[in-house]
């Protein structure tokens, strides 16, 4: 391998890899340089590394965001702010307070180094490939184990070109092309991949463009997304005032790729997302005039200078319709200040625009659900139904440009009729003030870790045992969510330390008797179709199901980080070896399988009998030798607590 040219993740993956080998399909470890948690998924995160019984975080950096648990309409997200800036004191983390921003805004301004790999316990990690780093999103045990110092293992992806051509037309934004890409590769086109840019078109989009296309990457269910760090990656870390971290990054010339991907940049126009998936994209034009309620700008795809001055510029001297409510909501305190000290926020206000907090907010319904049935334009990556908080509600995703022209006309609209475009340039450096950034304790100093009421102990899970016969307790279509498997919205959200708590909810938008028929039922399994478990990297939805009792999940293919935690909570993932199989399995169905410790150890393909249909179920375990012996074990906790035991 090391004569052969090489693609940039190859590059980085080869100087960072700790075990295996760089064989499409092949479990590798790598190890990690930087991790990232929030306040959604920092608390079992911190809980499981406190379980993993080290003293302090070993990796160059590694920090926990709150800026997902905002509102605080009970002392639950308080409570675990307490939690996890004290804990982040006393295990060497960075914590960043509420009110500096969303992670991913964040670590690009202030962390991100090309080359450097990131691991988050946020699916959208991935914005950091706009500098060419390669950040990964994973479930938040696999982040502890990874801020433990050891490695972080996954199937090593087939790469896949995206060769850029061209340039973005006026009023056409890299959403659109995001959006494009979506429409190209669907929700599930991008599994196995990771996806590398490449071409010409590169060079015409500046990184905070790039951060759109690589946040919203995960979305085809690609690993990640990586650009090349180039005069431009320059640019951004000298407006960041961080030149030292920046270096040039590329793949060899002739570096081979599985497959290619071309998008002419200047053959793009406006793009939209219909209800209620993020491929379900076409010309604004094709949709235009949809009435809308609500438009909200920010999250992490689209909350920088650039998106919001542009937006700012749009709506200066103009009031949008008294129908409409018009959110923005900043993606950091920098990008805040600048809009602030630039006269746009005063142009926002003066529009008639409400002006949220600097956090993810309305992006997963933590405020701003919108009315029943509503239609809220959103400049954010995902509209899967409950997302906003309402579930009648009917989400368009779209660029800010779309989005401000459409607030100001009251219904969806083609930017390109707004006349004139918007040219934002970037000041001549941005502000730079770190100081909502906690550091961490220096070593030896003693840090009492604050413990309110809101976090309870981790649950237990028991080795897999010798033999399963439970009911098939939910049957489900394709592309399920990990929003329908645990809900988004603020009063779910504020019980992500409380297992037994937020157990309650899941499946509660697909099917509201779910849960009290898992906890009835011995075992139990659910069925679905193809790529289970899509969208967020929340490792509760695989967390809770084993807490009420779930044996595992039999699929026609699985989303990487749910198959992934999936396997860390000791939840057998299992794939249909015959689809056809998928449509004999009736709700209620009694599935029993013997021996079944040591037909998973084989790692050979085993049957289910299924006594009411009196059929034999094909089923292949979808796991690594080493997840094997995690599924024994009953769980990746359980594994390293009797290896220490040892
Ligand atoms: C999301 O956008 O869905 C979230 C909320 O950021 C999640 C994290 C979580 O649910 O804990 C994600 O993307 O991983
Ligand atoms: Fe936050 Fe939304 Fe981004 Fe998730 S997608 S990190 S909820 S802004």
């Amino acid at each position: 391998m090391r004569d052969m040219p090489l693609t940039l993740t190859e590059k980085i993956i080869q100087a960072h890899l700790a075990d295996g080998e760089m064989t499409p399909g092949q479990e590798i470890g790598i190890r990690v340089d930087q991790t990232l948690v929030h306040d959604a998924t920092g608390q079992m995160a911190t809980l499981q590394f406190e379980a993993l019984g080290k003293a302090r975080v070993s990796t160059k950096r590694s920090v926990i965001y709150a800026d997902h648990n905002i509102l605080q309409v009970t002392s639950h997200n308080a409570d675990d702010h307490a939690f996890l800036r004290t804990a982040a004191r006393k295990f060497g983390l960075y914590f960043s307070k509420v009110g500096n921003g969303i992670c991913h805004q964040l670590n690009l301004e202030r962390f991100s180094v090309p080359g450097d790999t990131l691991l988050g316990a946020d699916s959208h990690t991935t914005t950091g490939g706009a500098v060419g780093e390669l950040a990964i999103g994973a479930g938040g045990l696999d982040v502890a184990v990874a801020m433990g110092g050891a490695p972080f293992y996954f199937r090593m992806p087939q790469i896949k070109r995206i060769l850029l051509t061209g340039s973005l037309p006026p009023w056409t934004a890299a959403k659109d092309a995001a959006l494009e890409i979506l429409r190209r590769l669907s929700v599930s086109g991008g599994r196995g991949y990771i996806l590398e840019f490449q071409g010409p078109g590169v060079q015409e989009l500046s990184v905070t463009q790039r951060a759109t296309i690589s946040n919203m990457s995960i979305e085809t269910g690609a690993i990640t997304s990586i650009f090349p760090s180039d005069e431009r990656t320059r640019e951004f870390f000298a407006l960041q005032r961080r030149e030292g971290d920046y270096r040039p990054l590329s793949a060899d010339p002739d570096a081979r790729y599985e497959s290619t991907l071309e998008i002419d940049l200047s053959s793009l126009e406006p793009m939209v997302a219909l209800p209620h998936s993020p491929d379900n994209a076409r010309p604004v034009r094709a949709a235009q005039g949809v009435k809308v309620a609500q438009v909200a700008i920010g999250s992490c795809t689209n909350s920088s200078y650039q998106d919001l001055m542009t937006a700012a510029r749009i709506l200066k001297g103009r009031r949008v319709p008294p129908q409409i409510s018009l959110i923005v909501a900043p993606g950091s305190r920098q990008v805040f200040l600048e809009l602030a000290d630039s006269g746009a926020l005063a142009d926002l206000i003066r529009a008639g625009a409400r002006i949220m907090e600097v956090a993810c907010g309305f992006c997963n319904g933590v405020g701003q659900a919108p009315h029943s049935g509503g239609v809220s334009l959103r400049t954010a990556n995902r509209n899967f139904p409950g997302r906003s908080g309402t579930p009648s509600a009917a989400l368009y995703l779209v660029s800010p440009e779309t989005a401000a022209v459409s607030a100001l006309k009251g219904e969806l609209t083609d930017p390109r009729e707004f006349g004139a475009p918007i040219v934002v340039r970037a000041p001549a450096a941005f502000q730079v003030d770190d100081s909502l950034f906690l550091a961490p304790a220096p070593p030896g100093e003693e840090t009492e870790i604050i413990r309110g009421p809101s976090i309870a102990p981790l649950p237990r899970f028991a080795p897999l045992p010798e033999a399963l016969a439970a009911p098939v307790t939910l049957v489900l279509g394709d592309n399920v969510t990990t929003d329908d498997i645990l809900p988004a919205g603020a009063h779910i959200l504020a019980l992500r330390a409380n297992i037994p708590a937020i157990s309650r909810y899941i499946f509660s938008n697909v099917d509201p008797d779910y849960v009290e028929r898992q906890k009835a039922s011995a075992g139990g399994f659910v069925v679905a179709g193809a790529n289970y478990g899509q969208g967020s990297s929340r490792e509760h939805a695989a967390l809770a199901p084993r807490y009420l009792g779930l044996s595992g999940v039999i699929a026609e293919s699985f989303a990487r980080i749910h198959q992934a935690n999936l396997c860390n909570f000791g939840l057998l993932p299992l794939l249909f070896k015959n689809p056809a199989d998928r449509a004999k399995i009736r709700a209620g169905s009694v599935l029993s399988v013997d021996d079944i410790r040591a037909k998973v150890a084989s790692g050979k393909d085993f049957a289910l009998h299924d006594e009411s249909a009196g059929a034999e179920i094909a089923v292949r375990l979808d796991a690594s030798p080493r997840q094997i012996r995690v599924l024994l074990a009953g769980g990746l906790l359980a594994l390293a607590s009797s290896a220490k035991d040892a």
